[in-house]
């Protein structure tokens, strides 16, 4: 069964890489290149094809702005099958991005560095590999550059994200207070997602208005970050954004360690590094609530919900190993009750949790590869076993699907998993988990 599954799973990777030399996350719903998809996407392809892995990175890696920025999603065709496209974007605007890529004027998480550690890791040829990672190495570098340049006003070690995009979880509940700060107009538009996926699966239309109102908003100042800081309504330090950088910053200074030289650039990481870990454990952490919490940094408060994001610390090694306990105790508490399958993406235990709806609730698979490695570094192997067993059992239940419920008993006649089918980066961790 596993064996049948590890084939499909390169199936639907090769069938979702492209032509141009990157890969859809799904077919028909998501036509692009999405920036943290890609690097998940360059792990699994790293197990099998590892010229596949390289121009997946080398492809993302082109699309980088002159002034270190990497976009969320990359449009290299033309495809009206997604909205907001490269029209509704106008990446143009900024005078510093890509002359040669159309993009959005927003990113994602920073996976680019432990993308570039894994890929080593898992290379036959350290020797080759390690030539591909010194020519792009100094890309992700003025990438984490770009973060701490521009996306720390409070100079703390924190970067905002200025849109729920920028989260990687689009709709997920903790966003809903912000919502209530806003008054968007109403936009009119057409949506494609729900052509593809049943609208019940994904964000409501008055979400999307505010997804909307906040681009523009950046659009008007044609992208600029000191403006986007100073006026948009979505400013938040978001634990998962900040852990994925202190995990990448880790890599880089690993690897340019590996390569030699470079002293001034592993000076400066090091820095970056020890005040992002401290503000991080200072800031982020909610003793009440026994996790890590995002911060609303346009008013100013913590929004104290917990999600899968809360533990994603422990993937990065920013907590102590005490702390890690609480993290681990609050997540199986609330999480890990033998119904359900680990780990929902927000608090089953919270009146927001919706267990079929996009981000508040279902499980998603690059979290719960996140989570296992995060537990596994800090010994708690019993858990990260059931982590990766959960990961494993709904694949093999309902297929490579984006999202999954987190019940065992969903009450359905015919379960299934939720949103895209032949999902990429499912399929790519699922080839990572199991090798
Ligand atoms: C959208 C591609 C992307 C992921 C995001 C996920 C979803 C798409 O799909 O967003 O239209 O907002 O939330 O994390 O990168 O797989």
């Amino acid at each position: 069964m596993k064996e049948d599954l590890y084939k499909k799973a390169i199936a639907v990777l090769d069938a979702n890489f492209q032509d141009g030399g990157f890969t859809i996350p799904s077919a028909g719903l998501y036509p692009f290149q999405w920036k943290w998809d890609s690097g998940f996407i360059a792990i699994g392809f790293a197990h099998y094809d590892v010229e596949k892995a390289k121009t997946e990175m080398r492809t993302l890696l082109d699309a980088q702005w002159k002034n270190g920025f990497i976009p969320h999603i990359v449009f290299h065709t033309e495809n009206d099958s997604y909205f907001p496209g490269a029209d509704f974007h106008h990446s143009e605007l900024h005078p510093l991005s890509s002359k040669r890529y159309r993009s959005t004027g927003m990113t994602q998480p920073p996976v680019t560095g432990f993308v570039l550690q894994e890929m080593y890791r898992i290379a036959d040829d350290k020797k080759d590999m390690l030539n591909f990672i010194k020519e792009e190495i100094d890309k992700v570098y003025a990438n984490h550059e770009y973060f701490y340049k521009n996306r720390d006003p409070q100079d703390e070690g924190l970067v905002y994200i200025y849109h729920n995009w920028e989260s990687g979880t689009d709709n997920s509940p903790v966003w809903d207070d912000i919502w209530k700060t806003m008054n968007p107009p109403e936009y009119d538009f057409v949506r494609k997602d729900t052509t593809h996926v049943d609208a019940s699966q994904r964000p409501s239309k008055r979400e999307y208005d505010h997804y909307l109102h906040i681009i523009d908003i950046a659009k008007q100042n044609n992208y600029n970050d000191a403006k986007i800081a100073e006026l948009s309504p979505f400013l938040v330090q978001d634990p998962l954004f900040n852990a994925m950088l202190i995990k990448s910053n880790q890599a880089l200074i690993d690897l340019y360690i590996q390569i030699g030289g470079n002293e001034e650039r592993i000076k400066n990481i090091i820095k970056w590094q020890s005040k992002s870990i401290k503000s991080f454990n200072d800031k982020l952490f909610d003793a009440d609530l026994g996790a890590y919490v995002h911060y609303d940094l346009r008013n100013e408060n913590p929004i104290r919900h917990i999600t899968s994001s809360s533990f994603s610390p422990l993937f990065a090694n920013i907590p102590s190993p005490e702390r890690a306990d609480v993290l681990v105790n609050t997540m199986m508490d609330k999480f890990g009750g033998e119904d359900k399958y680990l780990c929902a993406s927000f608090d089953p235990t919270n009146d927001r949790f919706n267990p079929r709806k996009y981000w508040r609730g279902p499980v998603w698979i690059n979290m719960n590869w996140m989570l296992f490695l995060g537990l596994k570094n800090y010994g708690f192997t019993d858990v990260a076993a059931r982590m990766k067993q959960d990961s494993i059992e709904l694949i093999e239940k309902y297929g490579f699907y984006e999202y999954f419920d987190c019940r065992k008993d969903t009450g359905d006649e015919n379960p299934t998993g939720y949103g895209g089918n032949n999902f990429s980066w499912s399929a790519a961790l699922f080839i990572d988990m199991v090798n």
